[in-house]
């Protein structure tokens, strides 16, 4: 990993905060995975936490706004988050929540793909990394926090995951 995207996961975190990261192998191409994880217009396309996505300032570039509106079930209903990073050379995205109705004051994000060499016989492998780091909010702990939210960005990754491998399994199907 070439340290100048290794650089992205070192967060500073402050004294009531709590950081976290998640990494997902994806048996498909870092293109076909970053094809995906670039539309910061469309999130429900693998986190399924997500009900729907509007954008409501910008078009795709850094400082483009988004309004989320997350399932029931959870505790939270929407949320507004600014994009902060699209490198599309080194595929990095990074995200900042800045407000809505939910828990995770200061929540910020960062995605980075990686090419797995190994992997190039296979068709191709990506991993992903994804770390954050978030607020722990009031009568949490910081292990309540980074297990709740662990468990929101693996679900996503996972998801991620399934997408981006059928993605590539139907690109390699021979046309009718
Ligand atoms: C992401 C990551 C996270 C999203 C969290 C952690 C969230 O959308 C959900 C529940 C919450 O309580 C907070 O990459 C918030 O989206 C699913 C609304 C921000």
């Amino acid at each position: 990993v070439p340290e100048s995207v290794a650089r992205h996961h070192d967060h500073a975190v402050g004294p009531n905060q709590c950081c976290s990261t998640v990494v997902q192998p994806i048996a498909a191409p870092v293109h076909s995975v970053w094809s995906v994880v670039r539309r910061f217009d469309n999130p429900q396309a693998y986190k399924h936490f997500v009900k729907s996505c509007h954008v409501v300032v910008g078009n795709g570039d850094v400082g483009t706004l988004r309004e989320v509106r997350v399932v029931s079930g959870l505790p939270a209903e929407t949320s507004t988050e600014r994009l902060e990073i699209l490198d599309e050379e080194s595929h990095v995205l990074s995200f900042r929540v800045i407000g809505g109705e939910h828990r995770l004051a200061n929540y910020r994000s960062v995605t980075t793909l990686h090419a797995e060499p190994a992997a190039a016989a296979a068709g191709g492998g990506t991993v992903v990394v994804e770390s954050y780091v978030v607020d722990v909010p009031p009568g949490n702990t910081r292990e309540d926090t980074r297990v709740f939210v662990d468990t929101i960005v693996k679900c996503n990754l996972k998801s991620l995951a399934r997408t981006t491998e059928n993605l590539a399994a139907a690109g390699e199907r021979p046309a009718a």
